[in-house]
């Protein structure tokens, strides 16, 4: 298939995508129906069936599906799928117990190594780029769901994984890598580390960068592109869904086009699970369209995001959703205020002299919660005399106080001192006893 058929879905009219999808629902519920206990006695206590969608927007009648469900027909109470055409298994380790386990059938690869290539295409990536694969081989989805998608767009895959950072410096460097994929914090963690080996990244052949898998903010964008001399794209996906490729960035930057053919997505209100319109911030919702072996209905995701129906520069149709924010499980009360790591990064980052390397640590002191931030501070400035640092030190509670409305305790600590992550970073340590 030439590049172009393979790319078309990206530029379907609004009505023949709303159509695709409608038939595409149906068939899923009907193979959920068969197939999936929990979905039939779902869908039977409500008297829904395939026949209950008459249009895209009639799937808000349908119930949620959730991570617990997941943990409770562990490991293959959700397939739809004989084991005879299952033909991979991945898992992702949540924070307890027993991680989830996700299927594919061949016909589920063949989706996801489409909407890679789409997702590649859609940042600029071609067949001569050079791509790095850092994100991390096996049970997680980043390492092969990146590899098959660029080595389907013809690209040069170098499937290195996460680990080995001094080896990194070098394949980037002598191998003339174009592209690197991994977490956003482990690309600046490879920048600094190149700059410790004297090596310019800023100066390489690299372009590009596809990030996801974990949240980071607009600021630490631009420090990526700054440092790293590269443009940086935001990847997002998971692993019940598909893995990455539900969403991407195009060149203009400006949102993530939902590969909507496939992903069927909704927002709605976190606390009360209410539909809410385009525009408006809530969780996303993700029902799979084509998956075969493991049919997602209304997943709720958890992330917290906005959906842009307006057109996007780039002339793609698909709908586009704004930068994962946070998690709604991500979020912790601090005396009372609400407080999410993605906006503690934000106003950290607006302040000069600091680097993204910062931790949160949450503690409970007779009875009450106390949150330190801890953050890395630049080399220059932490050689540079006390005067500064406690200067420093101000203007850093000062823009969470403006951010948070609480006044929190800051600890500037040297370079280096916050442990690196190659994958996912951990930014909130959790010291409170239950
Ligand atoms: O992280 C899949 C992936 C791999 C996506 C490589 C992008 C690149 P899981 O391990 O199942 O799958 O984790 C999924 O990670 O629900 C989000 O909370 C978070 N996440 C993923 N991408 C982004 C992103 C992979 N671009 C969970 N921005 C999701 C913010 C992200 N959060």
């Amino acid at each position: 298939m030439s590049f172009l058929e393979v790319s078309a879905p990206d530029y379907l009219p609004l009505a023949q995508m709303r159509q695709l999808q409608l038939a595409r629902l149906r068939a899923l519920a009907a193979r959920a129906y068969q197939n999936v206990q929990l979905y039939r006695t779902r869908m039977d206590e409500r008297g829904l069936g395939p026949e209950s969608l008459c249009d895209p927007s009639d799937l808000g009648r349908f119930p949620f599906t959730t991570k617990a469900d997941l943990r409770d027909t562990y490991p293959f109470g959700l397939f739809a799928s004989p084991m005879s055409e299952v033909v991979r298994l991945h898992a992702s380790s949540g924070t307890t117990g027993k991680p989830i386990v996700v299927a594919y059938t061949r016909e589920d690869l063949e989706v996801w190594t489409n909407v890679m290539v789409r997702a590649f295409a859609a940042c600029g990536l071609t067949h001569g780029d050079v791509v790095q694969n850092a994100y991390g081989y096996g049970l997680f989805t980043g390492g092969l769901g990146a590899h098959y998608g660029a080595e389907a767009l013809g690209a040069t895959v170098i499937p290195i994984s996460g680990g080995n950072t001094d080896r990194q410096i070098m394949v980037l460097r002598d191998f003339r890598v174009t592209a690197i994929c991994c977490t956003p914090s482990y690309f600046i963690h490879l920048v600094e580390r190149a700059g410790e080996l004297g090596v310019s990244i800023r100066e390489l052949p690299l372009r590009a960068g596809i990030f996801g898998a974990e949240p980071w903010t607009d600021s630490m964008r631009r420090h990526i592109q700054t440092e790293g001399g590269i443009q940086a794209f935001d990847i997002y996906g998971l692993s019940e869904i598909v893995g990455p490729g539900v969403a991407i960035e195009c060149s203009c930057q400006d949102g993530l086009h939902i590969f909507e053919d496939h992903f069927y997505p909704e927002i709605v209100d976190p606390e009360s699970g209410e539909p809410l319109p385009d525009g408006a911030e809530g969780e996303l919702v993700l029902t799979t369209l084509s998956k075969q072996a493991m049919p997602m209905i209304r997943y709720r995701t958890r992330d917290i995001t906005r959906l842009i129906a307006q057109p996007c520069g780039c002339g793609r149709t698909l709908r586009r959703m704004a930068r994962i924010s946070r998690r709604s499980d991500d979020m912790f009360i601090i005396r009372g205020v609400n407080v999410f790591p993605s906006q503690i990064e934000a106003a950290l980052l607006e302040v000069e002299g600091t680097l993204p390397h910062y931790q949160i640590i949450l503690t409970r002191l007779k009875g009450l919660d106390a949150m330190e931030v801890q953050v890395e501070v630049t080399p220059e400035f932490f050689s540079d005399k006390v005067g500064a640092m406690e200067g420093l030190q101000e203007r850093l509670v000062d823009a969470l106080d403006h951010t948070l409305g609480l006044r929190v305790s800051v600890r500037l600590v040297e370079p280096h001192t916050i442990q690196r992550s190659e994958g996912k970073a951990k930014r909130v340590i959790d010291r409170r006893e239950p």
